[in-house]
């Protein structure tokens, strides 16, 4: 039965899962990761980013994540498995990076760099380009309105543009500028591959409705980008087989190789979001929301960003920077283990007898905050419980809230990320959304995502399609006996609350 391969080079490590696809039954049957920090030491990255003494620069190596898919596939080749099984490849990458490369080499395509770094998505270095570039395309708005994001540092647009504005010469030289996703595929097949509406979509490029190049922002961007550009495929698309080169090196079959697309929009398949109604919550260092939606409504106050999906439709995500942040800190204050915390949660009713806060403890993304401060309403500092009680809902509403712009009428929540392990706070998120909220065990979503995808496109290319939700049954699918139900008549005074928390919201905003 037919292997596929799923690889996920993340800001940290390089993870490699193999499925083995039998009719209805789908199988983990190989799952190996390396961290960039120890494995490759020599290129002194810290937790996957290179060391600069500006806070604001982010980089990383594509030398090093070249590196890495060699010792991944070593590994893979390695692993036992009847590789002659083995019929496609496909791949996750951190979104937004950027790998820039000069004129072609004939037998290590896609080299050489014209850039020995690659700027991540950790970089926030380039707001005076993302005002440049909203400005030449008439404003936030539109810009927006085209790509499904307001201009941000970290999308590759801008920095691009600071690329071109500071090293010009390089810029000029460069004939081709990979997303990592991309640049990781061109590797695989030996050739420049093309991007996927899903990653095209996190650089302020590219047209949401036509999934093409939007001139106005490319040349907003910089000269001549639109020769340095890859094209733009669907998600689904086989661009081409291994090439000779794994062969020769590891002995590997000459598999399918499936577009590579964005960690996120990975996520989204390995996360079983197949379907507008289904959603994710990662309560992680920050909180996080994303499903899939069948139209790219974009967020009119620019927090949220949409990003094309695998299955051909589109995913929306709004982040929360003041997530674990924000509970870990409630937690220190009132000198709490987690399980007080969850006793602490419950000891107040629902609604908390109309006690809030605003939970901006530190500087906050959703919605715009640029200073860190807990606003109270009613609610006595020194009331341990009743401020926990607030904390948690405060989060829920604002989860609420700042994704309704997304249109999608949320009936399911997957609960992931470390403090989904609270069923005290679950209950909170299943009351104020009106939702089933299941645990759901990610481990390497992106990955697992990258697999799923590598199988759906070899069976529609092949002539065999499955529709999506078969493809995810049985690997990406929540515990189903972690449900929490939601209890009628508290949402509907959530739904009032959170009118109310809505009105502090913007009054806090406003001064
Ligand atoms: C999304 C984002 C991150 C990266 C890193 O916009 O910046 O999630 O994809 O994994």
């Amino acid at each position: 039965m037919p292997l596929y391969l799923g690889l996920d080079s993340s800001t940290q490590g390089l993870t490699g899962i193999v499925i083995d696809v039998d009719g209805s039954r789908r199988e983990v049957v190989f799952e190996s990761s390396l961290q960039f920090d120890a494995a490759l030491p020599q290129y002194g990255t810290q937790h996957g980013v290179l060391p600069h003494a500006d806070p604001s620069v982010a980089c990383s190596s594509p030398a090093m994540w070249t590196d890495a898919l060699e010792l991944m596939l070593a590994r893979v080749a390695a692993s036992g498995l009847d590789l002659s099984r083995l019929a496609a490849i496909s791949g996750s990458a951190q979104q937004h990076g950027s790998v820039y490369i000069g004129p072609g080499s004939a037998d290590r395509p896609p080299l050489p760099f014209t850039r020995a770094v690659a700027p991540i998505w950790m970089d926030s270095s380039t707001s005076a380009e993302c005002a440049e570039i909203t400005e030449a395309v008439g404003g936030s708005a539109t810009l927006a309105a085209h790509t499904g994001s307001r201009a941000v540092e970290r999308f590759t647009g801008p920095q691009i543009r600071r690329f071109y504005k500071t090293e010009p010469l390089a810029y000029t030289a460069t004939r081709r500028i990979h997303l990592v996703s991309s640049f990781l595929a061109s590797l695989l097949i030996g050739a420049h591959a093309p991007v996927d509406p899903g990653d095209g979509s996190g650089m302020n490029l590219m047209d949401l409705a036509t999934n093409r190049w939007w001139m106005a922002a490319v040349e907003a961007t910089a000269p001549g980008l639109a020769a340095k550009l890859p094209p733009i495929v669907p998600s689904s698309t086989v661009i081409g087989m291994l090439s000779p080169y794994w062969r020769e090196r590891h002995g590997l079959p000459g598999a399918a190789v499936v577009a590579w697309s964005g960690d996120n929009p990975c996520s989204l398949i390995g996360t079983g979001l197949v379907r507008e109604g289904v959603v994710a919550i990662s309560l992680g260092t920050s909180d996080t929301i994303f499903g899939l939606m069948r139209e790219p409504r974009v967020s009119p106050d620019g927090t949220g960003h949409v990003f094309g999906s695998p299955t051909g439709e589109f995913m929306g995500i709004t982040v929360f920077r003041n997530g674990s942040l924000a509970r870990e800190r409630m937690r220190d204050v009132y000198g709490l283990t987690w399980n007080r915390f969850s006793s602490a949660l419950e000891e107040n009713t629902p609604g908390n007898d109309g006690r809030m806060l605003l939970p901006w403890f530190e500087p906050e993304i959703t919605p715009l905050v640029s200073r860190g401060s807990v606003r109270r309403f009613e609610l006595d500092a020194s009331d341990g419980p009743a401020n926990i009680r607030a904390l948690v809902e405060a989060q829920m509403m604002a989860m609420a809230l700042h994704s309704r712009w997304m249109g999608v009428d949320v009936k399911i929540i997957y609960a992931t990320g470390g403090a989904s392990a609270n069923r005290a706070i679950l209950q909170v998120m299943a009351d104020v959304f009106g939702a089933d909220v299941y645990q759901f065990d990610v481990g390497n979503s992106a990955c697992l995502g990258a697999a799923l995808r590598a199988f759906e496109a070899h069976r529609a290319a092949t002539g065999q399609p499955v529709p999506w939700d078969d493809v995810v049954r049985g690997l990406a699918e929540p515990v189903t006996s972690s449900l929490v139900s939601p209890h009628p008549s508290r949402h509907a005074m959530y739904r009032e609350l959170t009118e109310r928390y809505a009105e502090r919201e913007a009054s806090a905003l406003a001064t």
